[in-house]
């Protein structure tokens, strides 16, 4: 509901049959996985019939309903994060990272742990706000809310500071699509491009591993630090990942992607990760969940030899 175009609900089951949980499995350094199952939201048509579907509110439809979903997958993570685990969220549209990174954030912040740093990997920076988006799509704004913009329905999942994250402990890599009244709410939160956002143009320059260097030394500045990171399937070049709803030409690569995971795994301090905007409506053949697949056991430690 926080998309334009229908079909990332089924986003959960193309990374299921793209074998993601036995593979992870398999890895020698995961030590045990579990799928916990979907959260519920409900279906456009059950929101239909109950008279619920405000998806002809201006500039931030369904937020009722994607707040409610959003809000309980805050509470599932900070759960799943209590208990010593780390939470993989897969999408969906990328709506619940409100819900999936400031749950992580918020059991962080309850046992006495330092804050986590954030990792946006999107074509586009989700920083708008209802007075900014040109769409009214909620899935363009959770970094906003993350970062405590108000945009409703998400930042009543974020629930307050806790769940938070410190502007200066967040980096975006492979942007290339940012609307002219989010670069405002951009500003005010100073996030600066070849700072600590790295656009495709920054790739094109300094090369993917002198940007991830630069990246982690944002989101993970001491040896101890740890970080989120949010993954948005639209941050791969369309070539690579065509089953997302807000393609853009001119995107991370295959390997780019891959030395991106792999830069993360190496540092070691990833502590949650979620996979968004995975759409099998608008794939080929499943391969954007297979290729997503390949980056989440990158990022959980996989290499060649
Ligand atoms: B995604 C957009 F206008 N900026 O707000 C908007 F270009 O989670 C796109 O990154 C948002 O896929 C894309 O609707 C959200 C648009
Ligand atoms: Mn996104
Ligand atoms: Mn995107
Ligand atoms: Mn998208």
């Amino acid at each position: 509901m926080g998309a334009g175009r229908r079909g990332v609900d089924m986003g959960p089951s193309a990374l299921r049959l793209a074998d993601l949980f036995t593979k992870l499995a398999e890895l020698k350094d995961v030590s045990s996985v579990t799928d916990t199952g979907n959260i519920h939201v409900p279906t456009r048509e059950e929101m239909a019939d109950a008279g619920e579907l405000d998806d002809k509110v201006v500039n931030a439809r369904n937020h009722r309903p994607i707040g409610a979903a959003v809000a309980s997958l805050t509470e599932v993570v900070e759960d799943i994060v209590t208990r010593g685990s780390v939470p993989l969220v897969l999408g969906g549209d990328h709506s619940l990272a409100a819900g999936s990174m400031s749950g992580t954030q918020r059991a962080r912040v309850a046992a006495g742990q330092a804050k986590a740093g954030l990792l946006w990997i999107d074509a586009h920076m989700d920083m708008n706000t209802p007075e900014t988006s040109p769409s009214g799509n909620l899935h363009g704004m959770p970094l906003a809310a993350l970062l405590g913009l108000e945009v409703p329905g998400l930042s009543a999942a974020v629930g307050g500071p806790d769940g938070m994250f410190d502007p200066s402990r967040v980096a975006c890599v492979g942007i290339r699509d940012v609307d002219p009244a989010e670069r405002d709410n951009m500003a005010k939160l100073g996030l600066i491009e070849d700072h600590n956002v790295f656009t495709m143009s920054s790739i094109d320059r300094h090369g993917m591993a002198n940007v991830m260097e630069r990246a982690l030394n944002i989101i993970a500045p001491g040896v101890a630090d740890s970080f989120a990171v949010s993954f948005d399937a639209d941050s791969l070049d369309p070539s690579v990942a065509p089953g997302v709803g807000t393609p853009v030409p001119g995107g991370i690569s295959f390997r780019e992607g891959h030395l991106i995971m792999e830069m993360l795994a190496r540092h070691g301090g990833m502590c949650g990760l979620d996979v968004v905007e995975v759409n099998p409506v608008l794939d080929t053949r499943n391969a954007t969940a297979k290729v997503a697949v390949q980056m989440v056991l990158s990022a959980f430690g996989q290499t060649t030899l």
